[in-house]
């Protein structure tokens, strides 16, 4: 990946950004304004205060417009470890910010920032596009043992020493790919103590939990870059927590991943050879309820779709009030689930920007 030099306009907008919306103690603007230009001509960067990053990364959560989540933007926890860029030291990091933002269950949205690329060398990155993520074997026969779409991270991470469990299953934790210097990949096994995973067992049928389901209790996205004012952090890891139907409607469900909806409605009894039992919708919805009862009964933070989507429309009418446009990707914020029966699905959205920033950025 190309470094290039910070443009001064860019950090200007941001600062003049930070200095309206929040509180960042310290200098006045036109001071601040002055240093960073200075900082810039001399390095051919700067260096962002903590408050400063702490805006930054709210205000890209804020902008993220396929997520539904962003009524809590402002209570994002972000942690400052911008003096750490070797591979051993992002690897203990993230393990650090799992536990700090699973707590057991008590799920914080929470944000780690590591070194920014500098004008002489690029930041760290994590390959992993999560921090916990299943692993995915192709199989003799060609079916798949595990989670289909990291077939081929699982191969890469193979080929760089990992070793999948004696026993593979079909939920074994992948180990995080640590790029520090450029061309040189490291790998580094997750604490199983760091993996909060919740056993998936239904409310009404007994038969649920002989399937051995279960799925990790936070999702960590880990490949998007953080671009703030003009500076880009490479990695920066960031959690909230679980949607139901984002395990229960598409990983468990879709038919290139676990493709699990067959076996429940067969056990549900429901004929599936014809489509016109809707035996994929009944099954949907069942599995759906499974991961919000499992994730409930074991004091993991959830959300439901149907709240969910009613908090964003407080959020959309806050960001209204505040005289911010709020954009929105229809077809990333409609569940995958009963759409229409959530206020989201009707409505239209301002159109998202791709030149918006703070940003987490398209993995590259
Ligand atoms: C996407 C929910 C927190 C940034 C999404 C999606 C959902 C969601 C359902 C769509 C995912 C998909 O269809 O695969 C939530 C919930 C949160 C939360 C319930 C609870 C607090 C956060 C946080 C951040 C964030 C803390 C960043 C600081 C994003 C981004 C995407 C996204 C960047 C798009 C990801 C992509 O392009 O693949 N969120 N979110 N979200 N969210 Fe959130
Ligand atoms: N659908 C993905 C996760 C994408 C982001 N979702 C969140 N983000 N809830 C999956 O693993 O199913 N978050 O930061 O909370």
């Amino acid at each position: 990946e190309r470094v290039t030099t910070v443009e001064y306009g860019e950090a200007e907008e941001f600062i003049r950004l930070c200095h309206a919306e929040a509180a960042v103690p310290g200098l006045r603007v036109d001071e601040r304004l002055a240093q960073v230009k200075e900082e810039i001509a001399e390095t051919g960067s700067y260096r962002h205060t903590y408050a400063e990053l702490a805006h930054g990364a709210r205000v890209a959560w804020r902008n993220s417009a396929r997520c539904i989540g962003r009524l809590y933007w402002r209570g994002l926890r972000v942690r400052d470890r911008r003096d750490v860029r070797d591979a051993a030291g992002v690897a203990a990091e993230c393990v650090t910010h799992l536990h700090e933002a699973t707590r057991g269950g008590r799920i914080r949205p929470t944000l780690t920032v590591f070194a920014p690329g500098s004008p002489a060398t690029p930041g760290p990155r994590i390959h992993n596009d999560q921090l916990i993520r299943y692993a995915g074997y192709r199989l003799e026969d060609g079916s798949v043992l595990g989670d289909p779409q990291y077939v081929e991270f699982t191969d890469t991470v193979r080929e760089l020493g990992w070793r999948p469990p004696e026993r593979r299953g079909s939920f074994d934790v992948l180990p995080l790919l640590v790029e520090a210097e450029p061309g040189s990949r490291q790998l580094f096994g997750l604490p199983a103590d760091a993996v909060l995973e919740v056993p998936l067992t239904h409310p009404d049928h007994r038969w649920f939990a002989g399937l051995g389901l279960r799925w990790h209790a936070v999702p960590a996205i880990s490949n998007m870059p953080l671009e703030i004012g003009g500076v880009r952090y490479s990695a920066a890891p960031f959690n909230g927590w679980y949607m139901a139907t984002e395990i229960g409607a598409r990983n468990l469900a879709d038919v290139t991943r676990y493709n699990l909806l067959p076996v429940i409605a067969g056990l549900m009894g429901l004929s599936t050879d014809d489509d016109r039992t809707l035996w994929r919708d009944r099954a949907l919805v069942e599995l759906t309820l499974a991961v919000q009862h499992s994730f409930d009964h074991a004091g993991v933070t959830i959300a439901d779709h149907h709240s969910e989507s009613r908090r964003f429309l407080t959020h959309l009418d806050r960001e209204e009030r505040a005289g911010r446009s709020c954009p929105a990707d229809w077809s990333w914020v409609v569940p995958p689930l009963s759409g229409a029966q959530t206020p989201v699905f009707h409505r239209y959205y301002d159109e998202p920007d791709p030149a918006t920033r703070p940003a987490f950025l398209p993995p590259g």
